[in-house]
């Protein structure tokens, strides 16, 4: 007799490939999601209180915020100098601020709620400052 009851070595090494592949998905679904964590676009940027009386200035060069740490009360404006050569921008963690990448101009921004407010630059992610709001 042949058959019968007794699986093929085929149905066999068919198990084993659905197996393996269950097993690779998560890894794949992980690898996937970082690479899309490093392709992340920046926030969309938001429009610049240009009319506001910034009540600290806070300069951008190479590669730094200076000061790196600001605080204000909540209804002032920061101003951000970009004093160049190299384009930099402001990016908050929360997406509430975000300028365009400039090599010289400035940004200003007005913080209407109380809270702390941290940043970077999305080119130079060691470029980082934040903006405590009393
Ligand atoms: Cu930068």
């Amino acid at each position: 007799m042949s058959g019968g009851g007794v699986p093929s070595a085929g149905s066999v090494y068919g198990r084993r490939r659905v197996l393996a592949w269950i097993a690779a998905a998560p890894i794949a679904t992980l690898l996937t999601s970082s690479l899309a964590g490093c392709a992340e676009a920046k926030p969309v940027p938001v429009p610049s209180d240009t009319g506001a009386e910034p009540a600290v200035t806070v300069r951008v060069v190479d590669n730094h915020y200076v000061p790196a740490e600001v605080e204000i009360a909540h209804g002032q404006a920061v101003r951000w100098v970009f004093e160049g050569p190299s384009k930099h921008d402001v990016v908050a963690a929360d997406g509430s601020f975000v300028s365009e990448l400039l090599p010289e101009g400035e940004y200003v921004h007005v913080f209407d709620e109380a809270g702390e407010f941290p940043y970077d630059c999305s080119i130079h992610p060691e470029m980082t400052g934040v903006v405590r709001v009393g």
